[in-house]
């Protein structure tokens, strides 16, 4: 009998607790996984005494969905994903609609949406975020995809995705692999400023002498103000968390950062496209640098740094700019993330929602905060925004943050202490805001050693070769670029 609102597929600890919240909000959930076991285990545990019900094959999964009929998949990125598909596919028919909510790259769902339309099957590539905690009881959900299939998903989706003010942190994002891209860029933000809290961090630790106590009562404090947000709160938490010998635990972690790929991907769109995503490259590179433990323990006994230069002025007035170096960091960040969104949009032709986008990470997501509902208001003032940058809100708050941002990043490089993603963001206002960057010079340099010719500011449009050695020839090159 056909009696489930929507069959999901994969029953590791996301594919469970997103199917349980699905269960509480009162739609009936087909669970099946390739290991058919699991469906089983699952029904008889979990999902005991819920209205959940379970498929012994695809085919049987298939036959007990209401149509149109929703298929869910949250399998192992990749090949466990083509798998299903190519399976589904026969046993679905035109009008049918799968949804992937795995991590999977944006290129691979963009391939996905164009080869099932070819039977009339909707493709929808879905973010998901919150971790597990976020699946059971509110995760950040970023759908995007064949816009027709948004109807049919709407209900099921915004009913179990977090709340922000009773608004859901879930909507439409786009056509094509849309939804995959805005999870991407999120997953890079979140790179970013969690290494935004690991400067900070730094700064007080190292810079400062404080104890892990005292920076735990610091992100405490901030944590009520505009900074408020996820990752901070956790990492007050993580600052007072301690071992069983009653030291902090998280001087105990050895320093070399894992990552799973998504802040890469981000960065290498960001090149892509052309688009200076300068502090999410560099939370990356960061991540990197981190895993060269034993090159950098061996290191650091051989390279010298300025010595023991430790900050000596006020601690109050210092914690202060080191709050505002990150919040005015952040808000580049975005600002960057931002611009991404944009310029895939125009390489795609994908019409993005990015008041909705903000909405959607306001809560729900690891990247979750107070900061998103005024970037949220921003693009609500102005869908066209060119920049959060020049957003009147996010302005005046950089133009009342540099003082202090630019102290900070000016004292950790005199202590030696690495600041890359506060740098990088100071580097880059810096340059935005700069109507004249030296790129004159490059020009000039790409001209004397390749005649790649450049434009006079007097004559643009106009390209001309100068000849700036008197000897070699008058011809310039145009039949390569490199
Ligand atoms: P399994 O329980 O049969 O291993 C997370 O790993 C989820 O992805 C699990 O439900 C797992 O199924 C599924 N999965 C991983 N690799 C897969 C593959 N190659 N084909 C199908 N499902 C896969």
């Amino acid at each position: 009998m056909a009696e489930a609102d929507i069959a999901l597929i994969g029953l590791a600890v996301m594919g469970q607790n997103l199917i349980l919240n699905m269960n509480d909000h009162g739609f009936v959930v087909c669970a099946y996984n390739r290991t058919v076991e699991k469906v089983d285990s699952f029904l008889a545990n979990e999902a005991k005494g819920t209205k959940v019900i379970g498929a012994k094959s695809l085919e049987d999964m298939v036959a007990k969905l209401k149509k149109p009929r929703r298929v869910m998949l949250l399998v192992k990125a990749g090949a466990a994903v083509d798998a299903f598909v190519d399976k589904l596919m026969p046993l679905l028919e035109a009008g049918d609609i799968i949804i992937d909510g795995g991590n999977s790259q944006y290129q691979d769902t963009q391939r996905r949406c164009k080869t099932t339309l070819e039977k009339g099957v909707m493709f929808c590539g879905c973010g998901v975020s919150g971790g597990e905690d976020g699946a059971r009881y509110g995760p950040s959900l970023m759908p995007g995809g064949n816009p027709d299939a948004w109807p049919h998903l709407k209900p099921i989706f915004q009913g179990i995705a977090a709340k922000s003010n009773d608004e859901p942190c879930c909507d439409w994002v786009g056509e094509d692999g849309s939804g995959h891209f805005v999870k991407m860029v999120h997953n890079g933000i979140e790179y970013g400023d969690m290494q935004l809290i690991c400067e900070a961090y730094q700064l007080m630790h190292e810079g400062m002498g404080m104890s892990c106590d005292e920076i735990g009562d610091v992100f405490e404090e901030w944590n009520k103000g505009e900074l408020d947000s996820f990752l901070i709160e956790i990492s007050r938490d993580i600052m007072r968390f301690k071992d069983t010998d009653g030291k902090p635990l998280v001087e105990k972690i050895r320093d070399a950062a894992g990552q799973k790929g998504t802040g890469k991907w981000t960065a290498i769109s960001a090149l892509d496209y052309g688009t200076p995503v300068t502090l999410i490259g560099e939370s990356v590179f960061a991540r990197c640098l981190s895993s060269l433990k034993d090159e950098r323990v061996r290191a650091s006994s051989e390279l010298q740094g300025p010595g023991d230069v430790k900050y000596t002025g006020d601690k109050k007035e210092f914690i202060e700019n080191i709050r505002q170096a990150l919040y005015a960091s952040k808000i580049v960040s975005y600002a960057q993330g931002f611009m991404l969104l944009r310029e895939a949009a125009k390489e795609f032709g994908w019409k993005l929602n990015y008041g909705g986008i903000a909405l959607m990470w306001r809560g729900g997501c690891i990247i979750r905060s107070v900061f998103l509902g005024n970037i949220k208001a921003a693009f609500e003032k102005n869908p066209e925004l060119q920049i959060l940058l020049l957003d009147q809100f996010f302005k005046d708050a950089i133009h009342r943050c540099q003082v202090s941002w630019r102290k900070v990043v000016a004292q950790a490089v005199m202590m030696g202490i690495p600041t890359p993603c506060f740098s990088t963001a100071l580097a880059f206002y810096d340059g935005y805001r700069s109507a004249r960057v030296p790129a004159n010079l490059i020009q000039a340099q790409r001209d004397y050693f390749g005649a790649h010719t450049y434009e006079l500011l007097s004559e643009p449009g106009k390209h001309i070769h100068t000849n700036w050695t008197g000897h070699g020839g008058n011809v310039s090159s145009s039949t390569y670029s490199a």
